[in-house]
């Protein structure tokens, strides 16, 4: 008798072991084995969300877990957080100035990070547009006719465009027909300075306060990186306190919404979805404005469906939901957001033109900046378009999407020390 109740005691030992061993990896981490950390703060979507999956909610996760794998390994965020004061000793307080003195240095030193990103975000570009100047210059020690016509050609492939490089050359034909361009420093000036005022479009400044809610609505060719930049900009906007609702305006596709929900999950914003798949996407947008003027939502965000420029009747049905969007709300939607994926190149130009002609847009988000060397293209919008560039991507991560500053664009497109490569 002693010995069985031994073996069955050994039994249900080696049974409880087994199914430890089963279970252990899953409580782990959301993510797959040998995925990235995430930071404690990250909301990552439920562990529901993935384990009832169908083939378009895994497509979706997929879409919405680069910004994850970005999000933990983009050190920069962690970096910014203020260091945790110092114990100050009995008695020992730091006078005003001093404080002051430290906040600043604090605030100078999250700029030059932030300066130092961008440069990094924007080497490739650098790459094939500034790099390729300067190789002029390296060649060519004189300022002549025969030196702007290599420029000419170095800025055509640049993906500028025509118009904006044959603007830019007439400036410095200008200049030098004035003898004013005197050394490379001079030309180099010059066009900097162009570069810069062309990239100021004159515009109402971004500001979701303005209205409530501030409706925006977001167009572009397929896979250009709308969804992606919505989520984005919603975690930011959430972070600042702001209650948003995503409107899932792609209605073709299961994946689309579930990538917007994942998002809403992620950012703790209300999404709403069609009430049936290929439902009319303006019907979708226009329950959302309703449904945010009910909750007291202070931003609303429309997504939807890619399409190429070039087809006329998906063109028409976003005429059709920037109209309902401004029966739903008076004066909606108060941005239209082309976003356009800068690898494209020459092809973003002919996309703003398109999108351009078929609705009042109000600003670009130039999306994949970091991945391409074609990033000149952005010149060439801002200077043909006159459309102010909103947002640029530089990464996948929450944080790369930057609100853009000419200024500093132009600063870490010609920065040409090498130490940040
Ligand atoms: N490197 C990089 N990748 C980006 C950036 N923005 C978006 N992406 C990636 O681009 C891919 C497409 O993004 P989506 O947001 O799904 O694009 P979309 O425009 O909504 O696509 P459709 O809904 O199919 O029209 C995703 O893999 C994103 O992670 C960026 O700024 N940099
Ligand atoms: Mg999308």
């Amino acid at each position: 008798m002693q010995i069985i109740v031994v073996i069955v005691v050994i039994a249900l030992v080696l049974i409880g072991l087994f199914v430890f061993k089963r279970k252990a990896p899953s409580q782990l981490s959301p993510g797959a084995p040998g995925s990235p950390e995430k930071p404690a703060e990250d909301d990552t979507p439920p562990a529901g969300d993935t384990a009832t999956e169908t083939g378009g909610e895994t497509e979706a996760a997929e879409q919405v877990e680069a910004t994850e794998a970005a999000d933990g390994a983009d050190a920069t965020d962690a970096v910014e957080e203020p260091a945790p004061e110092e114990p100050v000793a009995e008695g020992v307080r730091l006078d005003e100035a001093a404080e002051t003195a430290a906040a600043d240095s604090l605030r100078e030193a999250r700029r030059d990070r932030k300066l130092q990103k961008l440069r990094q975000g924007l080497a490739k570009t650098r790459g094939g547009f500034i790099d390729k100047i300067a190789g002029v210059f390296k060649e060519k020690k004189e300022i002549d006719a025969d030196l702007l016509n290599e420029l000419e050609e170095v800025l055509i492939t640049a993906d500028i465009g025509a118009g904006t490089t044959e603007w830019l050359i007439s400036i410095l034909k200008g200049a030098l027909d004035k003898d004013e361009l005197k050394s490379p420093d001079a030309v180099w000036e010059l066009l900097r300075a162009e570069i810069q005022h062309a990239l100021t479009v004159e515009a109402p400044a971004w500001d979701p306060a303005r209205k409530k809610p501030f409706t925006i609505m977001v167009v572009g060719v397929n896979g250009a990186g709308k969804t992606t930049t919505i989520g984005k900009l919603a975690s930011q906007l959430t972070e600042q306190g702001l209650k948003v609702v995503l409107a899932a305006g792609d209605t073709f596709r299961a994946a689309a919404v579930n990538q917007l929900e994942i998002w809403g999950r992620r950012t703790g914003s209300e999404v709403v979805p069609p009430q049936k798949e290929g439902a009319d996407p303006a019907s979708v947008v226009h329950d959302a404005v309703k449904r945010a003027i009910e909750v007291g939502a202070d931003v609303v965000i429309a997504d939807t469906a890619g399409r190429l420029h070039t087809q006329a009747p998906l063109m028409e049905e976003l005429k059709k939901i920037h109209r309902v969007m401004g029966k739903a709300l008076e004066g909606a939607p108060h941005e239209v957001l082309l976003t356009v994926d800068a690898t494209t190149g020459q092809n973003a130009l002919q996309q703003a033109r398109e999108f351009g002609d078929a609705l009042p847009l109000t600003g670009v988000i130039l999306t994949k900046l970091d991945g391409t060397a074609k990033g000149g293209v952005i010149v060439g919008i801002c200077h043909e378009r006159k459309i102010p560039i909103r947002f640029i991507g530089i990464g996948e991560a929450k944080s790369d999407l930057r609100a853009f500053s000419a200024a500093d664009f132009v600063d870490a497109l010609f920065h040409r020390d090498a130490d940040d490569e």
